[in-house]
């Protein structure tokens, strides 16, 4: 059945991906990111080769009157959200607790956690309306293990966990399903973010194994939508194979 599917930071890497095999099976879609030129481009792009619709939205999550508005503006069809992808996301900046920027630790919690708060604020009372939907909370592998200079990158991931059980708690009444992927290292634009644009740098954190791509993690956050209704995925770590965790990489 045509589903409902709003993802955030859908500009890019994961997101971008989700949007595209959420298209390519046929769901309609709720785009967003602050980059509007690429969710325009990748709104038309995927109506062109799929036939859905796309509602794309220019949205900064840390905005939280941004946020109210776009989603109490939404056409009365486009609220009968059945997914709802919190995505967006970022690290920025890689330094130890004593060296840290406080823009940097502002940027990664008003991101991570405040704007995922904020969007969810405006979804939540829809799903309880419908009496059914699904979260999907994109954590880290960083939400379960901190490493050396992560200090608040990972403090924000283990927000989400936190976020996600607490959800999942509340809205159990709701039957509204709630997972976290928690996600290890994957290629995308994430580490140019978290070095400001060096792509030397950030290419070098994925050099000597495996790492994993957007379309991989797509599949799954696609996967756990699948499942019978009376099943969820409460929460699953996945990582490349050379990937034990958030502090083991094995690099030839
Ligand atoms: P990318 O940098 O490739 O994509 C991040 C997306 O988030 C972009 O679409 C960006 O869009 C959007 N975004 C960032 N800040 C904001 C904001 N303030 N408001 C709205 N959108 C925003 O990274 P990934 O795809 O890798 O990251 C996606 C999520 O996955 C993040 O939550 C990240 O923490 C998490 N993650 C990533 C892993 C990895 O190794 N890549 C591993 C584990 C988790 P725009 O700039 O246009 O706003
Ligand atoms: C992104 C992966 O290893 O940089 O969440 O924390 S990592």
């Amino acid at each position: 059945m045509k589903k409902i599917i709003c993802i955030t930071g859908a500009s890019a890497g994961f997101g971008k991906a989700t949007a595209e095999i959420f298209a390519k099976n046929g769901h309609d879609l709720i785009i967003s990111a602050r980059r509007k030129e690429k969710i325009d481009s990748l709104a038309g792009e995927l109506t062109r080769k799929y036939n859905v619709d796309i509602f794309p939205i220019e949205l900064d999550v840390r905005n939280q009157l941004a946020v109210k508005t776009a989603f109490q503006n939404l056409p009365e069809n486009w609220k009968k959200i059945d997914v709802l992808i919190n995505n967006a996301g970022l690290a920025s900046g890689f330094d130890k607790i004593q060296d840290g920027n406080i823009d940097d630790w502002e940027k990664m919690l008003d991101t991570n956690v405040k704007g995922l708060l904020y969007v969810s604020n405006q979804v939540i009372p829809l799903m309880i309306a419908q009496k059914k939907g699904h979260i999907i909370n994109i954590g880290s592998t960083a939400s379960k293990e901190v490493y050396l200079k992560g200090n608040v990158y990972c403090a924000s991931k283990h927000a989400v966990d936190a976020l996600t059980k607490g959800m999942r708690i509340d809205l159990l009444e709701h039957g509204i399903k709630v997972t976290q992927i928690a996600p290890g290292a994957a290629e995308t634009e994430f580490s140019e973010v978290r070095f400001y644009g060096d792509k030397e740098k950030a290419k070098n954190v994925y050099q000597g194994f495996k790492p994993m791509t957007s379309e991989d993690i797509a599949g799954i956050i696609y996967y756990t939508t699948t499942l019978p209704e009376h099943l969820c995925i409460n929460d699953l770590v996945v990582t490349s194979l050379a990937q034990a965790n958030s502090v083991y990489i094995h690099k030839e």
